[in-house]
Formats: structure tokens, sequence, C-alpha cells
């Protein structure tokens, strides 16, 4: 037996500090816990269960849809959508928001969610995720609209993701800062492994998208060029590189060691505001680095200030070590 804390007593014990508390967030964070477990299992077992390649759809983004995007986003819904914590669910996977349906009853809690990020990795073998964000319902709102969704990412009352890698893992925040959980498969646990997680304000590590490098704006190629200018430049030291293109793979090495990520605006096309998306992407891990003592921009506001337009609305993200997002913000500033 293990004798490590379980994601179930640990948001347990979150919630007695939470005065009111009825214990209806803790049974709704169970059921998402239930769903990463289900989809770990899915996408560990890959080929063997035939759940690889495309599903032959394209979805709302326009993107073609992989088997285990479709998968992942039914397990997801079917998971959450039963015990009554959810009025309605947003997905990338999904057009329109998701209402949950008349058989079952509705909550107090809105949940936008990726259900399998990063996908294109999937048939490559490299890791990918699942990204949660939950809001709350409008007071007395029981047939939530798009816009019951539409609020700050500031206002969240829960961020998360799994991470489906060498090892899976799922990191929380509630507003109280990040906390890592590595599941167990003997036990079919998530186990307390990596308790306030902390990222370093400093780095010499930035992810970025070095093919798009001729679109980006002036701010993103000077503080890029800097990097790579090294030792030998205005920056005094010699910089890494990574791209994962899995968001939550950079994230978590950013929450363990560091880092900065961008996805910033590019010229590429100049219709699109960014790449990732706000509701279900950007929100979600700005609540969680900025928890983990970090900082999220879109180079010239705080993602957590943006008031959003639509589910499916893109921005550009830097988001990571705090003392060189502020330098890629001053940069815009300029
Ligand atoms: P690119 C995955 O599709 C994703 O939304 C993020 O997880 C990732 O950081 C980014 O897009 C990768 O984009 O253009 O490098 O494929």
């Amino acid at each position: 037996m293990h004798n490590g804390v379980s994601v179930t007593q640990f948001i347990i014990e979150e919630q007695r500090r939470l005065p009111g508390a009825t214990g209806d967030f803790t049974s709704l964070l169970n059921d998402i816990v239930s769903a990463c477990k289900v989809i770990s299992n899915l996408v560990n077992k890959g080929a063997l269960v035939g759940v690889l390649g495309t599903a032959g759809s394209e979805n709302v983004q326009g993107e073609t849809q992989k088997k285990l995007d479709v998968i992942t986003n039914e397990v997801f819904i079917k998971s959450n959508e039963w015990a009554g914590h959810l009025a309605a669910m947003a997905s990338e996977e999904e057009d329109d928001i998701y209402p949950i349906p008349a058989q079952f009853p509705r909550g107090k809690y809105l949940m936008s969610f990726d259900p399998l990020d990063g996908s294109s990795n999937i048939d490559v073998n490299i890791s990918v995720g699942t990204i949660f964000s939950i809001t709350r319902c409008p007071e007395g709102v029981n047939e939530p609209t798009k816009e019951d969704f539409l609020i700050p990412g500031n206002e969240q009352v829960c961020a998360g993701y799994a991470l489906y890698g060498p090892s899976t893992m799922l990191v929380l925040t509630t507003g109280n800062g990040v906390n890592g959980f590595t599941l167990d498969r003997d036990i079919g646990e998530f186990i307390l492994t990596h308790p306030n997680m902390q990222i370093p304000a400093d780095t010499r590590e930035f992810a970025i998208n070095t093919s798009n490098q001729r679109y980006w704006e002036a701010p993103v190629q000077r503080y890029v060029e800097e990097c790579l200018q090294g030792k030998e430049g205005p920056r005094g030291a010699n910089f890494n590189m990574r791209w994962v293109a899995s968001m939550v793979a950079e994230v978590h090495r950013i929450l363990i060691r560091g880092g900065i990520f961008m996805y910033p605006k590019d010229n590429k096309d100049p219709g699109k505001a960014g790449k990732l998306r706000l509701m279900y992407e950007a929100n979600p891990m700005s609540f969680i680095v900025e928890q983990a003592g970090g900082a999220s921009s879109t180079g010239r506001t705080r993602i957590l200030d943006i008031q959003p337009e639509d589910i499916h609305q893109r921005v550009p993200v830097i988001l990571g070590s705090k003392n060189e997002v502020e330098r890629v913000v001053s940069y815009h500033a300029e």
C-alpha cells in the first residue's frame, strides 16, 4: 500500500479549508481524474487497441482530428456529464457548448477542456496531454449559453492538466499553489509527488517554433536573436532551446526547471491573433503558471485579464519564468 497522499485525499483536505464547501467540487475533480486515468490507459496502449491515426474528420478549428481526439473527447464528456456538478462544457473538439443532457442534474460549474492537446504527436509516440479549466456557472443560470463561459481567466476556480509522458502526471491549482501527482498504475491512484511547484524566476532555456521566425513581430525577433547570440551577445549567457509541439509537455518542463514558452502572434496569417486557444489552453496554463510564481502574457496584456469574445478564440502566448516573460513584455512596450 502506498504511503503517499492520493489526489482524492489531497482535494478533500484542500476542500476543508474552503468555508461552506459542499464536496461538490471535490466530486467534480474526482470525475475529471477518472477520465484522465481512462485516457492515460488508451494513450499508453496506442496501436495495440487501434486508436492511432486520423479519424477522417475535421474539428471546428479546421484541424484534422486524430482518432484519439474524438475518443478522448467522448471519454471526457461521458465521465463528467452525469454527476450533477456541471451545467455545461466547452471542448476544443465541439463546435458549440455542450449543455448537460436533460436526463442528468445540472450543477454550479462550467468546464472548458482540450481532451488531447498536442495530438499531432500521438502517432510518433511523443508526450501529449489533457487541459481543463473550471469556472462558476452564473448564479441562477440553468440554461447556460456560450456567453456564460466568456469570463476572464482570473475568475477560474480550478485549472489542471494531465501529462501522458514516461509517467502520467496530474498537475492542479485551485488558487492555492500548484501540486503535481504521479499515477501509480499498480493501485490506479494519482499520488502527490510534486507539492508546491515553483517556477524559477530566471532561465536559460526558451521554447518557440523557429520555423515561423520570418513572421514574428520585432520584439520576439529581438528576444530570440539575443538568446541565440549567447555569451558574446547582450544577454552574456548561452541559451538552450526546446520545441516539443505539445504545450502540456512544455509547460510541465517549465514548472520543473524554468523556461519561457512562446507561441506569439505572427504574420503568417494576419487574421489570426495567435495559434493557441484562450479558453482551454492559454487560460488554464496561465492560472497554473502564475500560481507557481511565473508570468503569462500576450506580450501586451496579462492573459488572465483578457475578456473572451468566443469559446474558440486564439491568443498569443508568452509564459514561464517571470523575469524572462517581463523582458519580452518590456520589448513589446518599447
Ligand atoms: P506547431 C498542439 O497542436 C498545440 O496546440 C500546442 O500543444 C503546441 O504547443 C502547438 O500547438 C504546436 O504548434 O505549430 O509547432 O505544430
